[in-house]
């Protein structure tokens, strides 16, 4: 890992710059197969799995056979974990639901907000080598809470046509059956733009790689939502001499084993630190399945020594990572200094993974850079929050002079009328 020592605010700018992934080229490719879902529908997806998953599909929707068998493929030590895990998310989730007062703002005027949940939602769960059940659990307890009306879910099946087995059993486990063999571009085409088989959906969550993340951003132009801005995976960690390079170098390794393209960042005020992490790196990579992966990611890496633990916080800041661990003594002292972070780990238990996996929040979470202006997904994510507003007699006239000023001095005056009218009828009553 690249390792800077002390370097000067100006430098930061730098420093805090992610890889850049260039997609431009895959404008055109992308938009090729946005547009063949949208004019062919499930007949365009077929020729595009069969193209790039090297499957023949008949049917495009995973079977209530295909389903219930998932439960009988999965061990009962995953189930159990699952239960862990969704016990938790439930909780922490549940807790997002606020009823809102109604605000009598003037006499007789009432306002108040009401969330909704959004319909119809799309869920994207990336296949591949090890596909994230977890994630599934991220984005379909938030939206089962929110009350959205329909979960569709689309993920890759292999060369046989199945789906993961453990996807499809947490699927189950929730309650969610309208789930789709689709991967890719296609799949984000699919939810989209709907087809004969796929509903068409109001908002699209999940991760996927570079195809998946350009067809989400192409159909965002076209109004339908996404969850947010996507980019590789990312973790800082701040420690000081007191902390145990073994956590530390785990934590680091934790994220590097996500892909080549993850960044992870170590911050310390102790050079020794610095040291003995890469000791305790060096050690514990042999031991991982995924090193080949992980070494790549230890090269786009980075390790910076500050001073003082505030300036480890401030460099944090302006780097705003996705997840940042402070594994400090009494880090719930230093929580405020954080205004540019994901998700936050306080302390030396406090490990990503339990984020990741089971301890309640939500992983999935704003990376490069964004954590500056987006929040991870929560319930929010999948409510609209809408205004009511109900005025008495009393309370248009108790607003209706300032209302006929504004209206006046911007020269709408059919808006005014809509006020005159009616306090003239009054005080004719
Ligand atoms: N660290 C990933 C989430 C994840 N980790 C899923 C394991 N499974 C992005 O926040
Ligand atoms: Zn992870």
């Amino acid at each position: 890992m690249k390792t800077i020592y002390q370097p000067p605010f100006q430098e930061w700018e730098q420093l805090i710059k992610r890889p850049t992934i260039k997609t431009e080229s895959l404008n055109e490719s992308i938009s090729m197969i946005l547009n063949q879902v949208k004019l062919r529908g499930d007949e365009a997806i077929r020729s595009f799995t069969s193209l790039f998953d090297e499957v023949q599909l008949t049917d495009l929707q995973v079977n209530q056979e295909e389903l219930k068998a998932s439960s009988k493929l999965v061990s009962q030590e995953i189930k159990q974990a699952i239960e862990v895990a969704a016990s938790n998310i439930k909780k922490f989730h549940q807790s997002q639901v606020h009823t809102e007062e109604v605000i009598e703002t003037t006499d007789g005027v009432n306002c108040w907000r009401k969330s909704v949940g959004i319909e119809r939602v799309g869920l994207y769960i990336p296949g591949g080598t090890a596909p994230l059940f977890s994630t599934l659990l991220m984005l379909a307890i938030p939206a089962q809470i929110a009350g959205c009306k329909q979960i569709v879910l689309c993920t890759p099946c292999n060369k046989q046509g199945k789906v993961n087995e453990v996807v499809l059993y947490a699927a189950q486990y929730l309650g969610i059956d309208t789930i789709f063999k689709i991967g890719g571009a296609q799949a984000i085409a699919a939810m989209a733009y709907g087809t004969e088989s796929v509903p068409q959906v109001y908002k699209i969550f999940g991760p996927g790689n570079q195809y998946v993340t350009k067809a989400k951003e192409l159909v965002q132009t076209q109004g339908v939502a996404i969850d947010m801005p996507a980019g590789p995976s990312e973790v800082l960690i701040i420690a000081d001499e007191q902390s145990d390079a073994e956590f530390i170098a785990a934590d680091l390794l934790s994220q590097a084993e996500h892909g080549i393209d993850s960044q992870v960042v170590f911050v310390t005020t102790s050079t020794k630190k610095i040291e003995e992490v890469n000791e305790a790196i060096n050690k514990q990579l042999e031991e991982l399945p995924r090193k080949e992966l992980a070494k790549q990611t230890l090269n786009n890496s980075l390790m910076v020594e500050f001073a003082t633990l505030k300036e480890c916080i401030a460099f944090s800041n302006a780097y705003a990572p996705e997840h940042l661990i402070l594994n400090i003594d009494h880090a719930e002292q230093y929580v405020d200094l954080v205004v540019n972070a994901g998700s936050v780990f306080l302390g030396a238990y406090s490990c990503e993974s339990a984020g990741d996996y089971a301890s309640g929040t939500n992983h999935t979470l704003p990376t490069n850079g964004y954590a500056k202006n987006y929040s991870g997904v929560s319930v929010d994510s999948f409510v609209k929050k809408i205004t009511f507003q109900q005025l008495t007699k009393q309370g248009l006239q108790n607003i209706g002079k300032a209302i006929e000023v504004m209206a006046e001095a911007e020269q709408l005056i059919a808006h005014k009328n809509a006020v005159s009218i009616r306090l003239k009828k009054l005080s004719n009553e």
